[in-house]
């Protein structure tokens, strides 16, 4: 340990820990622009300047380790004049349009300017002018992800995250100098036109609102405010736990209920649960798995429910495609079981004669459920699906105090019910173990084997294994570097049954529509409450979902019958 005094409090931290965490340690506010724990410090706003005693120069506090008798300063007169000259350079050039920006209320810059009292320094902008500059136009081509440059503050998160720290996509990166210093694409093509995997990590860390999911919440609020549809709504595994930190309740907080309430409050007809679907997914997956073992064919099965892996598949390796599971994803199979299933049908004649539909929204921690919800061969199920931030802003918007609400909601029946084995779902090696629970329930073998795959579980990128005796080997691959890399050799056609990706680390409760976080240990915490709803849940298994059981008694039949195959696979295409 050493010790060091900070605006004259004394603080001992281990060897090696930056100034900035230091003085998070003893309470001390540093302003950042830049910074995101997890990611490099590249220390290009300089808003994190400070004074250390001996040093000629103002230190950056996220890159600069605290030595032992350090003596820093963090709020004098000068740096507070070094952060307003930077502050000026920035707002002369960005757009003076917070009341129209989706990110208004969540913008670093914005509560930078607010918390030093900096607005007068923003040049006025007359009516009707909103940005400051015509050459960055917004490129929305994407289904999932909106930029709009003229807002960039070129601290480089979205390069670190998209390159080589994080996914390894390399969609996005730096171009240009000096002034025209923008993370771009390559030839500086529409994202759509790119081999962006629709991942969203890039707005995850986006300081400001450059790089955001593409808005839809807008229209989903129009459309309930009509009250024209039955409207349903499905809820994502990640997102009942991760919904909290938006409303400042502890990370990890489950808030199932209240998140139910919530929606009502909102107007939706049908609260259901994608950890339905999820059970569903598993019925099919697994028994896919073991068609093809059987057959000894395809091998090994590749998952399908993250849809930015989807996306990589067939941007990068289509030769790899017979491998997927034709499964369509939990959010797919609801929307579809929910649009033409008994469910729609009860709602009148209008529904059974497939007149009319029931309009259906899905709450994602993923932007890339936004494209997934448009791939051909199955657009359609969802009318839109939102992420944990957008319902973040509609719940704000309409005033709803979250934190106050009631946690005692339930879902509708009948397609609300699921198992622990779904809840797992979203986060990594979830599906893998999942899909283990009710394959070794189906080789007759459960009462042997253990419930819980320890190996399969934690959020630390890379890949796990788990050997499962009579079966074969399985990997999770936590993140899409790590399947990447896994792809560099073919050791994998022999050593794996069934491979499960998934693009974000973490799995989907580290995905890039949920909420922003600088919380180092923020998917440690997610994924502890995740594991706890398992714990929790009086059945574990996906085939002993009651709800799902009567689905396939009195619609599909059994698992990958032709009536199953005809509403819940699809195909991939090159
Ligand atoms: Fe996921 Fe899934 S787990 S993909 O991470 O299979 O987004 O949470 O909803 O569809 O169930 C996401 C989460 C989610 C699907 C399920
Ligand atoms: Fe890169 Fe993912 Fe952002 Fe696309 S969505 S630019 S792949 S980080």
């Amino acid at each position: 340990m050493i010790q060091i005094s900070i605006n004259g409090r004394r603080v001992q931290v281990d060897e090696g820990t930056s100034i900035l965490d230091a003085a998070k340690a003893v309470g001390v506010h540093v302003p950042t622009l830049c910074y995101h724990p997890g990611l490099p410090a590249h220390a290009v706003c300089r808003m994190c300047l400070v004074e250390v005693e001996g040093h000629d120069t103002p230190q950056p506090a996220c890159r600069t380790p605290a030595k032992d008798g350090d003596v820093v300063n963090t709020d004098t007169e000068a740096l507070r004049s070094f952060r307003q000259a930077d502050a000026e350079w920035l707002l002369a050039r960005h757009p003076n349009d917070c009341m129209r920006c989706e990110v208004n209320g969540a913008c670093q810059l914005q509560r930078l300017v607010h918390e030093n009292q900096w607005e007068e320094r923003w040049p006025k902008v007359p009516a009707g002018e909103a940005a400051s500059s015509d050459r960055y136009p917004s490129d929305h081509t994407s289904p999932s992800i909106w930029r709009d440059l003229s807002k960039c503050i070129e601290c480089g998160l979205c390069a670190d995250v998209c390159g080589e720290t994080v996914q390894q996509q390399y969609v996005i990166g730096f171009g240009d100098r000096g002034f025209d210093r923008r993370p771009v694409t390559v030839f500086d093509q529409p994202l759509a036109e790119t081999k962006c995997i629709s991942c969203g990590q890039c707005s995850l860390v986006c300081p400001v609102g450059a790089l955001i999911e593409t808005p839809h919440w807008h229209e989903v609020l129009h459309k309930l405010d009509s009250h024209r549809n039955v409207s349903v709504v499905q809820v994502a595994p990640a997102t009942r736990i991760a919904i909290s930190e938006e409303f400042g309740l502890k990370p990890g907080t489950v808030s199932t209920g209240r998140l139910i309430n919530a929606l009502r409050q909102l107007g939706f007809d049908f609260v259901f649960d994608t950890n339905f679907a999820a059970d569903l997914t598993i019925m099919e997956e697994s028994a896919e798995l073991l068609a093809r073992i059987e057959a000894g064919e395809r091998l090994p099965l590749f998952t399908s429910c993250c849809p930015g892996w989807v996306n990589w598949l067939e941007l990068n390796r289509p030769d790899l495609l017979s491998h997927l599971s034709t499964t369509k994803s939990p959010q797919q199979m609801h929307g579809v079981i929910a649009k033409r299933g008994a469910f729609a049908r009860s709602l009148g004649p209008e529904f059974a004669s497939g007149k009319t539909e029931p309009y259906v929204v899905s709450i994602m921690p993923c932007t890339a459920k936004k494209d997934e919800a448009l791939r051909p061969g199955m657009s359609g199920d969802v009318d839109i699906a939102l992420t944990t931030r957008e319902l973040a802003r509609m719940i704000r918007s309409r005033g709803i105090a979250f934190g106050a609400l009631a946690e005692d909601g339930q879902f509708d029946s009948p397609l609300g019910e699921s198992t622990g084995a779904a809840q797992i779902f979203g986060a990594s090696g979830g599906v893998m173990e999942a899909m283990l629970r009710t394959v070794l329930h189906l080789k007759g073998q459960d009462d042997a084997a253990p419930l819980e795959w320890n190996e399969l579980r934690g959020v630390r990128a890379g890949v796990k294994t788990a050997t499962i005796p009579n079966i074969g080997t399985v990997a999770v691959c936590n993140g899409i570097a790590a399947a990447q890399r896994m792809f560099e050799d073919e050791s994998w056609r022999d050593e794996y049954i069934a491979i499960e990706v998934m693009a974000c680390v973490g799995g989907c409760l580290g995905g890039g529509g949920e909420p922003k976080s600088d919380d180092p240990d923020i998917l440690k915490k997610r994924a502890r409450a995740i594991y706890e709803i398992d714990v929790q849940s009086p059945r574990r298994r996906s085939y002993q979902n009651k709800d799902v059981q009567a689905l396939y008694a009195s619609e599909l039949g059994a698992p990958n019958s032709p009536a199953a195959h005809n509403l819940l696979h699809t195909t991939h295409a090159a």
